[in-house]
């Protein structure tokens, strides 16, 4: 096998240019020579040895094992200079060492921008059943969804997100903000959080009431998908005194 290699033996192999067998039997002092053929270079720029490892299989019981690799020359691999092109499949599609999101290529799309989405409220059994001026235990979960990391969040500019409840599935008939948390620092692509359940007391009329989590309420965060911000988490029933 040809391998290009970052350490100069088979371990630091980052490719394999040319993968050849020979399935005949070879005389001693007998040599033989593959002819050149046009290879392809997938690896990420930098510089590498270029090695060539003979029975990389350990097929044949050898007198010198130790000397099955020879290190032919070094190759640089620039960066192909085409864009990453597909920024969505886990691939270094332009060999610059940087994938997807991460390449300055893909800045901008909005699969790359962060996507914040509410996942959970917490802490009581949703449906329940509370009497008008009583406790419910609230806590809520949100991810950032988006291939991005947020920017900017702090403590002078956090994230705002409300538990509401409403009377319908729609914030226009909220009636209550139960909770209000922050987020004050930023949140990796992938990555989410969670507050923990405290008491807060109900105040409205008797009736059944949506529970929902809105997140980035005030809209500090710019997101790739900005109509994903309410959860509709479960119902409320509220009885009379
Ligand atoms: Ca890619
Ligand atoms: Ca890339
Ligand atoms: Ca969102
Ligand atoms: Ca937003």
């Amino acid at each position: 096998m040809i391998h290009l290699s970052t350490s100069g033996d088979a371990d630091g192999s980052v490719a394999i240019l040319v993968a050849g067998t020979r399935s005949t039997d070879l005389g001693a002092g007998v040599s033989s020579f593959l002819s050149p053929d046009a290879v392809v270079i997938a690896a990420p720029a930098g510089v590498y040895q270029l090695i060539l490892q003979v029975d990389a299989l350990g097929n044949v019981d050898e007198d010198d094992e130790g000397d099955n690799i020879l290190v032919a020359g070094e190759v640089t691999v620039t960066p192909s200079g085409d864009p990453e092109g597909d920024c969505t499949d886990g691939v270094d599609d332009d060999f610059d060492g940087l994938v997807d999101c991460a390449d300055d290529d893909c800045a901008g799309i909005p699969y790359c921008d962060p996507d914040i989405v509410g996942v959970e409220v917490t802490g009581t059994s949703l449906p329940t059943v509370v009497s008008q001026g009583g406790t419910v235990s609230l806590g809520y979960g949100y991810a950032n969804m988006g291939g991005g990391t947020t920017t900017g969040l702090s403590p002078g500019q956090p994230m705002v997100n409300h538990v509401l409840l409403s009377s319908s599935t729609s914030l226009l008939d909220a009636v209550q903000t139960l909770r209000v948390g922050e987020r004050t620092s930023d949140i990796d692509a992938g990555d989410d959080g969670f507050l923990s359940p405290i008491d807060v007391t109900v105040s409205v009329s008797a009736g059944t009431y949506q529970v929902l989590l809105n997140v980035d309420v005030t809209d500090v965060v710019d997101e790739g998908d900005e109509s994903n911000n309410v959860l509709v988490a479960g119902s409320l029933t509220v009885t009379a005194l």
